[in-house]
């Protein structure tokens, strides 16, 4: 048997990673580890691993049993289980989906995953970050010093997936499936791999993975058009009362903007070879238009100021380098920050772990360009004035005409 340890088992593993594993076949199964949460891992077990993934295509919903988890574990009650696992040297891959929070030298999951690969002594494994982080192969390695026989890809991966709810429980019911915690999610799906193997793995180019070297071409398109679009429809459509991600992008204001944010990414972009970013960015606005997917703009608000870091920052400086100051991208920061702000009405109550943090400078500053000096400083490290007042500005507008004038004022018009 040969066996991937998965950290992270959430619902986008299991509807992105463990599909595509599934479908490369072979000898091939997954010990999935739940950071702490106990309520997916008890219920895979008591329906013996087995779940299903629910296809959302417009009204048409496709249910397909995934039939490839060899155990469910929790790390926070099982590390030594979980650390032998990686240990075993039935286990020649471990993937990643610890979210951007989870990549700290003092991380729960990343401390497991050190102890479980010192102790195989330089038996080689390939161990995959699965988050959306630029050069996520070269992050984690860079957290995991000193190991042996050990190769860390860069990824690329990509499926929109909503958080189940009792409809998906009923309609994995109706197609034949008594299936606790079914996951949700849209037709698309996408991984770009680095083929950087120290030893046995799926053959996963036979379920439609992309290996290639040029991954941080892939990655940037992804995470600035795809997740940073996403961030400004959250932010935006929270503040216009919309629950859903496709309310947010039928909303002609939001769309105005999200579509010129667009523009701001695709300049700082170097296009992969085989991409059609127009072709590309109007499937995104379908992908967007999902609504039966029933994606919470609520869900891809939350965590903010750690998703911000890596949608922000990099395309700001590729534009203050030559020289402009992009007016959406502060706009992406501005909504977020009013979001964060005490008292602001909101269709949803997106989390974020700097929340007190955040409202405590909101509180305490005099005026919109102090608070987004500040603000931006904290959440990004330095990028100048330029930037941080032309947040602050934006800021001012949302308070004072709402995101109408503060859509115009970006936009120029
Ligand atoms: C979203 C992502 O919640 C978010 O921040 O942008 O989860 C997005 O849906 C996935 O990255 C799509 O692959």
């Amino acid at each position: 048997m040969t066996r991937i340890v998965h950290l992270g088992l959430g619902s986008f593993h299991r509807a992105h990673q463990a599909v595509y594993t599934a479908a490369a076949g072979g000898d091939w199964s997954i010990t999935g580890v739940a950071h702490r949460s106990r309520r997916v891992v008890d219920a895979l077990r008591a329906q013996q691993l087995h779940y299903t993934v629910l296809t959302v295509d417009g009204e048409r919903v496709e249910v397909e049993p995934v039939d490839v988890l060899d155990d469910a574990l929790v790390a926070a009650d099982e590390p030594d289980t979980v650390v032998a696992r990686i240990a075993d040297p039935a286990t020649t891959v471990v993937t990643l989906t610890i979210t951007e929070a989870g990549y700290t030298a003092d991380g729960a999951m990343l401390a497991l995953l050190r102890d479980g690969l010192a102790r195989r002594r330089g038996a080689p494994i390939t161990v995959i970050s699965c988050d959306n982080l630029a050069d996520n192969g070269g992050v984690l390695r860079g957290l995991l010093p000193g190991l042996d026989g050990v190769a860390f890809p860069s990824t690329m991966v990509d499926r929109i997936v909503p958080r189940t709810t009792d409809e998906h429980v009923r309609l994995a019911r109706e197609a034949g499936f008594e299936d606790a915690v079914p996951v949700p999610a849209e037709p698309f799906r996408q991984w770009v791999l680095q083929p950087q193997f120290a030893s046995a793995h799926p053959d996963w180019a036979r379920a439609g993975v992309t290996l290639t070297d040029d991954v941080a071409a892939w990655e940037a398109v992804k995470v600035r058009l795809l997740n940073g679009t996403h961030s400004l429809l959250a932010y935006l459509g929270l503040l216009r009362g919309h629950e859903l991600i496709a309310d947010a992008i039928d909303d002609v204001v939001i769309r105005r903007a999200a579509d010129a944010l667009g523009d701001e990414y695709q300049a700082t972009l170097r296009v992969p070879a085989g991409l059609d970013v127009t072709a590309y960015r109007a499937q995104l606005r379908r992908r967007f238009g999902n609504r039966a997917l029933g994606h919470r703009t609520e869900q891809v608000g939350s965590d903010g100021s750690l998703k911000l870091v890596q949608r922000i920052p990099a395309p700001v400086r590729w534009h203050l380098d030559r020289g402009s100051v992009p007016p959406l991208l502060a706009l992406s920061v501005a909504a977020f920050l009013r979001c964060r702000t005490p008292g602001v009405e909101l269709a949803g109550s997106p989390g974020d772990p700097r929340a007190a943090e955040i409202a405590a400078l909101i509180g305490r500053a005099h005026d919109e360009r102090e608070l987004a000096r500040t603000a931006v400083t904290r959440l990004f490290g330095e990028l100048g004035p330029s930037f941080a007042d032309r947040v602050g500005d934006l800021l001012r507008a949302l308070r004072t005409g709402g995101t109408d004038d503060a859509v115009a004022e970006a936009l120029g018009t």
